[in-house]
């Protein structure tokens, strides 16, 4: 399979500027970028699959270099429904830093950014430079700007996209960068600059883009109840990551593992045939969670994952770390817990159960344990001997509640 029919079976284009592309990508090496904004300190899991393109490319022999976009994030890509509030110039250097590291570190690639080339452009050359090759009509049919005709857009985000263009023939100019690479949202912004570089400069340079990556609901890639998945994994610990992964729709499986693994065809369609034989096995998830996190955040983190959902599934608290059980149960409730405290007086002081007869409901029905050991002695002394390190009680009430105690 060529580069180019590798990029197609994954689904991983969705538009290319010019048919001459294709022999381009398949023959030469080509030197290319992808940016991003620091609108935060830290890339999404969506960044991540379109950024992953940097890493196909690479390895068929084409030079990447990732941009964070200093000066773009300081005005902000017009989104299609409302103006993006303004950062602070200290938050975008702050989030600058943040996506620079993250960038060298998950894909070990060249990081530049366009604050240096645009922080000294003076706003009449801008207008004289740039400005003059750019149409206004042309500027106004541009999607995300027509998206922006009723509920009205600024000035500066309007400009936005001549910043974008000002980048892509920069890069050419200085690194012989010939193409940039970007979700489909991007088209607008790659375009105008594919134009510019040929207004001004006389130049082919070309645009590839690809389908912003969506569950079978249409909502973007990692977006769980309204918060991202962070490639930061204090932020989104390799756990929460894997959960994500391991319960992905049946639906979605195969399109995850062609658009964010490098398995091979052959690979991902023997997968798929083990999907389709035995679903409740989850190898397709468990190699599609294997690559992802072992790609982003390395092996131990990944075995990690593993090792906390397991020991969590069976039953087995007490073979995992401080830190583990910390990360496990991020989101329950915790408390500390006064040491030679009586069992019974733990539930109610805490709200596990809501009264003392409550609790003694529960203790009778063997449905409290404590480090998933079954507690039914509502005088038990809780002491420092009953917990992990020491110091943790993971307390669950029936299946699904858990608290966790930490003894002070
Ligand atoms: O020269 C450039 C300057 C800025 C940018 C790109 C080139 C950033 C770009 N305008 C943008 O806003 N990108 C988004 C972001 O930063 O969150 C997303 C895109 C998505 C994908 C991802 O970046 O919405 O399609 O390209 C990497």
């Amino acid at each position: 399979m060529t580069l180019y029919e590798d990029l197609k079976w994954r689904g991983l284009i969705q538009d290319i500027s010019d048919e001459k592309l294709i022999d381009k990508l398949n023959n030469e090496k080509l030197t290319f970028y992808i940016g991003t904004d620091p609108t935060a300190d830290s890339m999404h899991i969506g960044h991540y699959s379109s950024f992953l393109i940097s890493k196909r490319l690479a390895k068929a022999g084409h030079k990447p270099i990732l941009l964070v976009g200093g000066a773009t994030g300081l005005i902000g890509d017009p989104k299609p429904t409302a103006e993006r509030p303004m950062i602070s110039k200290e938050e975008v250097e702050k989030n600058f830093k943040g996506l620079k590291k993250q960038a060298e570190e998950i894909f070990g690639f060249e990081v530049v950014n366009n604050y240096d080339w645009t922080k000294d452009i003076n706003v009449i050359d801008f207008l004289r430079d740039y400005g003059k090759y750019f149409n206004i009509n042309y500027m106004l049919a541009k999607d995300k700007v027509k998206s922006r005709m009723e509920s009205g857009i600024t000035y500066a985000e309007f400009s936005y996209m001549i910043l974008q263009a000002l980048d892509f023939m920069h890069l050419y100019e200085t690194r012989g960068v010939t193409l940039q690479v970007a979700g489909s949202d991007q088209w607008g912004n790659i375009t105008s600059g594919i134009e510019l570089v040929r207004k001004k400069l006389g130049k082919e340079v070309y645009g590839m883009v690809m389908p912003l990556v969506t569950d079978s609901n249409g909502v973007k890639f990692g977006k769980t109840e309204g918060n991202a998945l962070w490639l930061d994994k204090n932020k989104t610990s390799s756990y929460e990551l894997y959960q994500y992964l391991i319960n992905l729709e049946d639906s979605m499986i195969i399109d995850y593992l062609k658009k964010l693994t490098f398995l091979s065809k052959e690979e991902i369609e023997e997968l798929e045939e083990k999907h389709k034989k035995a679903p409740e096995k989850r190898e397709a998830h468990k190699a599609l969670a294997r690559c992802v996190i072992t790609d982003i955040h390395g092996k131990e983190e990944y075995e990690k994952a593993v090792r906390i959902s397991e020991a969590l599934f069976s039953g087995n608290v007490k073979s995992l770390s401080k830190d583990e059980i910390l990360t496990g149960f991020k989101d329950v409730p915790s408390f500390e817990v006064k040491e030679n405290i009586k069992l019974i007086d733990m539930l109610v002081d805490n709200n596990i159960t809501s009264s003392k007869r409550e609790a003694r409901e529960f203790l009778k029905a063997g449905s409290i344990s404590i480090n998933d050991e079954k507690v039914n002695d509502e005088n038990m002394i809780i002491d420092k001997s009953l917990a992990i390190n020491g110091e943790i009680l993971v307390i669950k009430r029936g299946k699904k509640k858990n608290f966790i105690g930490l003894i002070k």
